[in-house]
Order: structure tokens, then sequence, then C-alpha cells
């Protein structure tokens, strides 16, 4: 897939609100600080000036970014699951405005979930996976930041954990880093065979 352009056509921050076009759909979820929004950048070409914020302190995030991608589809940025510092009211509002999205989208043609490879998936990673598969929208792992792995956790491969925990299989899996575009052609072809999928 050719980036030709990208354009953001605004945030959604109440479950009633309707989305900003009637555009097929791939939404970036995971917990805080896992990497969505830096990836969304790498993958949109936009290393140097970011479209999506990114930041040092987790919870950057708050809405659903709308990321408007040739015209033809969307990227969508999730708020991210887990950020403890957040008050437990805002916690709850964010899980209802993801869920709502999830479960009521008709153009959502998959999600693109992201763990950060340095750590097994948590419990919250595998409910919300398991979550995923009721809504029955087909999902990506992303297994992020690979730039900080050890040559020899590599050598010994680092997807185990997560076919276990979410269970999912190698090939749903992309070993993906922000910093050096490792993964992210892989994961641009997993996406555009994603939205060409009529199912
Ligand atoms: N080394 C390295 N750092 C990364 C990578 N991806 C993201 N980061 C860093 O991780 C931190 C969080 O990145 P974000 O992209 O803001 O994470 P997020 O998942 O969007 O976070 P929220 O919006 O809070 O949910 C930032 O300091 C990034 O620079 C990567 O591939 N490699
Ligand atoms: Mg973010």
């Amino acid at each position: 897939m050719i980036i030709r352009t990208v354009e953001f056509d605004g945030s959604v921050v109440a479950p009633e609100q309707p989305l900003p076009g009637e555009l097929p759909q791939i939404a970036f979820a995971g917990r805080s600080n896992v990497g969505k929004s830096s990836l969304v950048n790498r993958l949109l070409g936009r290393t140097r000036r970011a479209v999506a914020r990114v930041s040092a302190s987790p919870g950057k995030t708050q809405a659903l970014n709308f990321y408007r991608v040739n015209g033809a589809f969307f990227l969508v940025d999730l708020p991210g699951s887990g950020y403890a510092k957040a008050p437990a009211s805002a916690r709850e509002q964010w899980r209802r405005l993801v869920r709502s999205y999830l479960a009521g989208s008709r153009l959502l043609k998959g999600v693109v979930y992201l763990v950060d490879s340095r750590h097994p998936p948590t419990v919250g990673d595998q409910e919300f996976v398991e979550y995923l598969a009721e809504t029955g929208v087909r999902v990506l792992i992303v297994l992020t930041k690979v730039d900080k792995l050890k040559p020899s956790q590599r050598e010994r491969g680092i997807t185990g954990p997560t076919e276990r925990r979410l269970g999912v299989s190698e090939d749903q899996i992309v070993e993906s880093s922000a910093r050096t575009g490792e993964g992210a052609a892989e994961l641009l072809a997993a996406i555009e065979a994603l939205l060409e999928d009529e199912s």
C-alpha cells in the first residue's frame, strides 16, 4: 500500500457522538504507553512531523482519533487501556467509549492490538483480546518496541507467550519497532488484506 494522503478528521469523545465519516476503519488498541500513536505515525510515514500525538507520559490519547488515509479508510488511534494513574471515573469513561465503538461500528474491518515485546501479555491484554473475539472482529497482534530487545531474546523468538496467552496464531503476530520501522511494511500489507476482505 502506498500512503498518498493523511488527514486528521477529528476525535470522538463520547459514545453518542457520530463518527467523522462513513469509511472502513482499522483501530489501534493496547495499554497506555505501548506505542500506538508512534506506530500510527510510522505507518503513515510521519516520523519527522507526527500526526498522532506521542508522549513520554502515558495517557495522552484520551479520545478516538480518526486519521483518513488516501481518502479511502480511517486508522483509528484508541485511548490506552489500563492507565493506572488516571482517576477510576476517567478510566471507566474511556472503557465505555472504546467498547461502544468496537461493538457498534459497522465499518470496523479489524483491530490491531499492541503488546510491548519486552513483557508477556497481561491479564488486561487477555481480557481485551477475548472481548475482541466475542465481537467477531478480525485481530492482528503487534509486538512493539523490538528495538529494545536484546539480540539473544530475538534469537530465542518472542511470539510464544503471546500465542499461548492470547490464543492467537503466529501468522496473526507482527514484530515491530516504530523507531526503526521494522515490521511496518508487513503490518501495512496485513491491514490492506483486512480492508479488502469482504466478509
Ligand atoms: N524504543 C522505542 N520506543 C518507542 C517505540 N514506540 C513508542 N515508543 C516510545 O514509547 C512511549 C509511548 O509511545 P506512544 O506512541 O505515545 O504510546 P501510546 O500507546 O499511544 O500511549 P497512550 O496514548 O498513552 O495510550 C513514547 O516515549 C515513545 O517514544 C518503539 O518502537 N521503540
Ligand atoms: Mg497514544
